[in-house]
């Protein structure tokens, strides 16, 4: 453990207090730590840095476009290592919404989104992804409290 002085304005304070009130953080020390964990944890994942991630890609396609249905399994079969699992519903006549998750290297996830998101006749795309926690979440959770308000959303 290290022990830092940083100097916050006022009006950056007030709200900080108020996060870690809303959050039941022990003290402003947890919640300057786990904040910095998540700011670390976006900039890898922005970077592309990340080897271990899961990734949910949500997606709404037209399945009477032509082809279209044909090569999106195609794309999930090429890529087979990554995409480990897909849930389909039948929204209406035509639209069907896909979430696939997938496990990788966050650049391969978002390379592979990507080609899925940019067909023509998917309108509507989005890849979250989630950094395995071992590999950028150093602390364990035993050592928190009952009542920190942790979660890993
Ligand atoms: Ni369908």
């Amino acid at each position: 453990m290290q022990r830092i002085t940083i100097t916050v304005d006022d009006e950056l304070m007030a709200e900080l207090d108020r996060m870690i009130e809303a959050g039941g953080y022990p003290n402003r020390s947890e919640a300057i730590r786990d904040l910095t964990r998540l700011g670390l944890r976006d900039a890898a994942a922005a970077a592309g840095e990340i080897r271990d991630c899961v990734g949910v890609l949500s997606y709404v396609y037209d399945h009477e476009a032509r082809d279209l249905a044909r090569r999106l399994t195609t794309s999930h079969h090429h890529h087979h290592d990554i995409s480990v699992a897909s849930l389909h519903v039948h929204l209406d006549a035509d639209q069907c919404l896909e979430i696939s998750v997938l496990k990788g290297r966050s650049d391969e996830l978002r390379e592979f989104a990507d080609t899925i998101v940019s067909q023509r006749a998917v309108s509507y795309g989005e890849l979250k992804i989630v950094p395995q926690p071992r590999h950028t979440h150093a602390h364990t959770h035993a050592a928190h409290g009952e009542a920190d308000g942790h979660d890993e959303a």
